[in-house]
């Protein structure tokens, strides 16, 4: 890593990297409890996509753009995103940018430039080509990243939005994290191609990487990002990880799969990641469980507090329809009240 970083910086950004990892798991612990404990609504898990999502992170500008998809926490957090911010969206109350609209899981972070998640799937892609596309007109010196699971990539959005990303030369990074299902259905049922080699039908460039090792995830990123920025066009990544957790709190894999990579296993992205700081001396066990039990006791004092905050008023329902309530909202608003 030398030809990036050196000496303490590169140990900085790295441990910056880990902590993030850490403060993701014991989110998606946490908010995961909550939901079978009544206390939260519904929640898409994040554990196992770590990596993938830091790693990418770290290869980011901040004023580059991100359309994400419903399990980015990682992502969100690695880029400077409050706790808070996901806690109030995931509560839906009063503080909740969205002002509890929206269903859980389902955030937006407009100070660190990530779009609001759509839930259907991939309708995020065509938006983060419309994006840059005003970005190269504008002359603007950002790329674009959008993200999306393996099972995104059966959508004609998908296809779409390479192909005109790709005939316009636009700065897009299409982030596939593959966990290698789509809810009950394995990759191998969804796609006969490996993901990244869709990207050579329309002059894209396309590259796979082990989404479990973040060190793996930020070179491959890197690059990728550096050729989006310098103009050379779209990049598609395929990021292979492992939905460790169900596809959401709906949701029992045990009724359609047996275990692949376990929590705590050699392929968990936070035992890969602890190896590899080990390994280059930044990091000794003593660390790791006092990171740990910082970033659990941040996450607990967090929750309690905004699971404090109220609910939205009812009234504020009629709040932005139109930039000016119209006469029929206004009529409707007093009727109700
Ligand atoms: C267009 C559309 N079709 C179907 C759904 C229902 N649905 C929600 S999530 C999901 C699975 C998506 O799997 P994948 O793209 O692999 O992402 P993952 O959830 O595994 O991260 C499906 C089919 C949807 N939200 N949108
Ligand atoms: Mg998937």
């Amino acid at each position: 890593m030398t030809e990036v970083f050196n000496g303490q910086e590169e140990k900085d950004v790295f441990l910056r990297a880990y902590s993030s990892m850490i403060l993701s798991r014991m989110f998606d612990k946490k908010i995961v409890t909550a939901q079978r404990q009544g206390r939260v609504g519904f929640y898409t898990p994040t554990i196992g996509q770590e990596a993938t999502q830091v790693g990418v992170s770290m290869a980011l500008n901040p004023d580059d753009l991100v359309y994400e998809y419903y399990r980015d926490v990682p992502f969100m957090i690695h880029r400077g995103v409050p706790v808070e911010v996901l806690l109030d969206q995931i509560m839906g109350n009063s503080e909740d940018s969205a002002k509890g609209r929206q269903m859980p899981s389902h955030y937006n972070a407009k100070a660190q430039n990530f779009m609001s998640v759509q839930s259907p799937v991939a309708t995020n892609l065509p938006l983060a080509v419309g994006a840059a596309y005003a970005i190269k007109h504008r002359k603007e010196n950002k790329v674009v990243v959008t993200t999306f699971g393996d099972g995104s990539t059966s959508t004609p959005d998908f296809h779409a939005a390479l192909n005109l990303a790709s005939v316009y030369d636009l700065p897009v990074i299409f982030l596939c994290e593959n966990n290698q299902w789509a809810i009950s259905l394995p990759v191998e049922k969804q796609t006969k191609v490996e993901i990244w080699k869709k990207a050579e039908a329309y002059g894209a460039y396309g590259v796979k990487v082990d989404g479990n090792d973040f060190l793996e995830t930020f070179k491959v990123a890197k690059e990728a990002v550096d050729r989006a920025r310098s103009g050379k066009g779209p990049v598609l990544i395929e990021a292979v990880s492992y939905r460790i957790g169900p596809h959401s709190t709906s949701d029992d894999p045990s009724k359609y799969r047996s275990e692949g990579i376990t929590e705590g296993s050699e392929k968990d992205p936070i035992v890969i990641a602890e190896k590899r700081l080990k390994d280059l001396g930044y990091i000794t066990d003593e660390i790791i469980d006092k990171m740990k039990s910082e970033a659990k006791r941040i996450v607990d004092q967090k929750f309690d507090e905004r699971e404090k905050i109220p609910p939205p008023k009812p009234e504020t329902m009629y709040d932005d329809v139109y930039k000016e309530m119209t006469w029929i909202i206004k009529e409707e608003k007093g009727e109700a009240l």
